[in-house]
């Protein structure tokens, strides 16, 4: 099998389905919001193949509409989290020795699954983190993208076995990573299905066993994993699930000196505080830890691609992107005529209840996140020029925290709306005359995961790409200055302190990490 990207929305489209795609997620939607609006599920931990729950529990609800419960999660204690760690622990040697080519078969399975389930995954998702369809789909295509692209990576490196020259006569030796042990998974809420299930799988394919914590904000996606894993006949205990706040399941789960690594996927400084004691402690640790994304439109540029390719990657899921472009410098000699035309773009954006088939943007994740806009915003009109947004959007639908794009001009180079990640839609502005200046204010940054330029001059380009320093890089992308990365093809890695190991998700480089080499020699008797 060659690897494909799942691409179900241009899929459908092509073959003309593009109703049946609309119809089968408002149906699936519609029976989601039914089966919620009956009253709040319950959902339990998953420990050792069976579901546990824990003393206390923690509501989720929707951003989009705040009076609509998703469901009650665990808020699981110290001693739940070293239950599941002990499940995954006593499960490590059988799956360890599982031959690869079955497990590789479980995660097809898997695959296939979510294939089927697709519109009810990504309705879940609208639900619990308020994606647009387009997106939620995208982000179940991501999943399914994740797990076929490292099946078959084990499939080309025969599991990553091979067979070296030997030096003497009478050895016969065989190289092969093997896996580490146990890995703590750290879910974030912005893709709570790909990349929860793409760090899980990266771990759980290569031999080792999996606590997963999913976000609290979008817990619901990696409860339907665990439930699809489950049913592609993974064995019980191998994948755990423990729900509950960072502060005491995560920190319960990370600090354990019975987990061997930790894949994580969040904010700089919780990566920070996890490099810190992994060093310690000598845990691997794979982080991926967010950004602060330039994007450059020069002078000779298409303005409407760079229009189009800047808002998609600065506004679409409200900033909430480690991708997301949030600095962008304009060449002087277009500066005028191109933000004319992007501050038009951008306030033709409709925000609104993600299920509605014509909303661009949907709901910030949290309060925290909404009063962190106006916050910001306000900041932003005292220090700058804000052109637009810096209010909560009015809509006439549900209770969500809708918050319009703004885009905040002049700021001085060295502001904190400059430097600091900020996750709400949120764009900063400035002019530039060289691009070599240009890209030194780009590269000023203590971040590097992606970046873009818009140029049709073929020597700027080629600069550009030489001298940027980010992991991910794209030059004149109408369909995202710097977002929108495929797995598979555009390997996902973070530079500086964007990432702790330099090395990308959905690349060849992304499973070896989880792995640790072994020589074996044997002599025969
Ligand atoms: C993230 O926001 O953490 O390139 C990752 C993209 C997506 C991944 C974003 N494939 O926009």
């Amino acid at each position: 099998m060659t690897f494909r990207s799942e691409l179900t929305w241009e899929g459908m489209k092509a073959s003309g389905l593009e109703a049946d795609y609309h119809s089968s997620y408002e149906k699936a939607a519609d029976d989601l919001l039914a089966m919620v609006r009956g009253g709040p599920m319950i959902y339990p931990n998953h420990i050792d193949g069976a579901p546990s729950l824990a003393q206390r529990t923690f509501e989720d609800v929707s951003p989009s509409d705040r009076d609509l419960v998703v469901g009650r999660f665990q808020r699981s204690s110290a001693e739940e989290v070293s239950r599941a760690i002990r499940s995954s622990r006593n499960t490590f040697l059988e799956w360890s020795r599982m031959d690869w080519g079955d497990r590789v078969r479980i995660f097809e399975r898997a695959a296939e699954l979510m294939r089927r389930d697709k519109f009810a995954l990504a309705a879940a998702i609208t639900l619990d983190n308020g994606k647009t369809r387009h997106e939620a789909v995208a982000d179940v295509d991501e999943a399914i993208d994740f797990i076929d692209y490292y099946s078959e990576e084990m499939r080309r490196t025969d599991g990553f076995e091979r067979t070296p020259g030997a030096a003497y006569p009478e050895e016969e030796v065989s190289l092969r990573l093997r896996p580490y042990g146990t890995w703590a998974v750290i879910c974030p809420f912005n893709f709570p299905l790909a990349i929860s299930a793409g760090m899980a799988a990266g771990a759980l394919i290569t031999g080792n066993t999996v606590v997963m914590k999913p976000s609290s904000d979008a817990p619901l996606p990696v409860h339907l994993f665990y439930e699809i894993m489950d049913r592609a006949g993974l064995p019980s205990g191998v994948l755990n699930v423990v729900a509950g706040s960072g502060g005491e399941a995560g920190d319960a789960l990370v600090n354990s000196d019975a987990v061997d690594g930790i894949a994580f996927t969040g904010s700089l400084e919780v990566g920070r505080r996890l490099m810190r004691s992994s060093a310690e402690s000598g845990r691997r640790i794979i982080a991926e830890m967010g950004s602060k994304n330039p994007v450059i439109v020069s002078g000779e540029a298409d303005l409407e691609a760079a229009t189009d390719g800047v808002a998609a990657s600065a506004f679409l899921f409200s900033g909430q992107k480690c991708s997301a472009c949030s600095r962008l410098y304009v060449h002087e000699s277009v500066y005028g005529t191109f933000m004319a035309m992007l501050i038009e773009r951008a306030s033709r954006m409709t925000v609104g209840d993600p299920f509605d088939r014509g909303t661009d943007i949907g709901p910030l994740i949290t309060e925290q996140a909404m009063d962190n806009y106006l916050r910001w915003t306000e900041m932003a009109h005292r220090d700058g020029k804000l052109s637009l947004g810096g209010e909560p959007a009015r809509t006439s639908g549900p209770r969500g925290l809708f918050a319009h794009p703004a885009i905040v001009e002049s700021l001085p180079e060295e502001h904190y709306l400059m430097r600091r990640e900020l996750f709400v839609p949120i764009l900063c502005v400035q002019s530039y005359r060289t691009l070599q200046d240009a890209v030194v204010r780009a590269n000023a940054s203590e971040y590097g995961l992606t970046a873009g330029i818009f140029s049709s001059n073929e020597t700027e380009v080629r600069y550009f790409l030489e001298t940027i320093e980010s992991g991910v890089v794209y030059a004149n992308r109408r369909r995202g200055a710097s977002t929108g990365a495929m797995v598979g093809s555009q390997s996902f890695a973070g530079w500086k302190s964007s990432g702790s190991t330099g090395m990308g998700t959905g690349s060849r480089h992304y499973l070896p990490q989880f792995m640790r080499e072994q020589s074996r020699t044997i002599i025969r008797q």
